[in-house]
């Protein structure tokens, strides 16, 4: 069993983040521990959340975690509610250098920044990868990282361009979440420093949900955790996506109902 932090948001009501990483991480067989960035009524997806941003409580909990020596094998890093937490996450990372990091840069989708998402939360992200062993943008995301243009039907040559772009900033691998490389397919597109590129493209479910890029993370870094390669984790992951995607029957902002599939996690 691997001891797995996770670092993104608690949204009360809307499945994503840890209330999608906590069970997933679970039922892969780890011990999940949390740090919750913020608490949210609900994900900014539905209408004015109220949100109580816990930058300040970042630091004092790690230092109770070094006073007691707590250690992780695995760190992923989620929605940070305010940028100047990448500055706290950075302090995180440096205590714990033998865990693996992942590293979802949750900004947006299909080409806009999420509310509340500024243009120094996306710098503060950028610096951050640096920090990250494998990063998982979707397209959106890698696209305002990058300084490139969104473009809605991306092709592989502008998946390639987006992961070489990418790749320079992470320790190890950029896998680009949501990326189709031709009409009715999505997948992904992934660059390693140390086996080069790979993909994976399978038949495109039209229906968009919240929290798909959570599930995604979650069941990657369980699957690194279980010592996987990266693009093993990674096919697993969108694998799995796909499954909880086809078991919801409603398009809701309460997200992909997940839970009914957690077996085929089990080690
Ligand atoms: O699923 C990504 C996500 C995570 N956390 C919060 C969000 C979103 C997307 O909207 O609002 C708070």
């Amino acid at each position: 069993m691997k001891r797995i932090l996770t670092i993104q948001d608690l949204s009360c009501v809307g499945r994503c983040s840890l209330t999608v990483a906590l069970p997933v991480l679970s039922a892969m067989g780890h011990n999940c521990c949390v740090l919750p960035t913020a608490v949210l009524s609900t994900h900014t997806g539905f209408p004015a959340p109220h949100v109580r941003d816990l930058t300040g409580d970042l630091d004092a909990i790690l230092a109770h975690w070094h006073g007691i020596g707590v250690t992780f094998d695995a760190i992923s890093i989620g929605y940070l509610s305010d940028p100047a937490q990448a500055e706290a996450v950075k302090r995180i990372l440096d205590a714990f250098p033998e865990a693996t990091v992942v590293l979802d840069p949750v900004m947006g989708d299909h080409g806009k920044l999420y509310s509340r998402i500024t243009n120094a939360h996306v710098d503060a992200l950028r610096q951050l990868c640096t920090y990250a062993d494998h990063i998982l943008p979707n397209v959106t995301e890698a696209a305002a990282l990058a300084g490139l243009p969104y473009q809605e039907q991306a092709d592989e040559g502008y998946l390639t361009e987006l992961t070489q772009a990418m790749l320079s900033f992470t320790k190890q691998s950029v896998i680009i979440t949501g990326g189709s490389c031709s009409a009715g397919k999505t997948g992904f597109a992934g660059a390693s420093k140390e086996i080069g590129d790979f993909h994976y493209q399978a038949p495109l479910i039209p229906r968009q949900f919240h929290g798909t890029g959570d599930l995604f993370s979650a069941v990657f870094t369980g699957g690194i955790a279980r010592s996987e390669d990266v693009v093993t984790a990674a096919t697993k992951a969108a694998q799995f996506v796909e499954r909880c995607i086809a078991a919801t029957e409603e398009v809701t902002p309460y997200g992909v109902a997940f839970e009914s599939q957690l077996p085929y996690l089990f080690p």
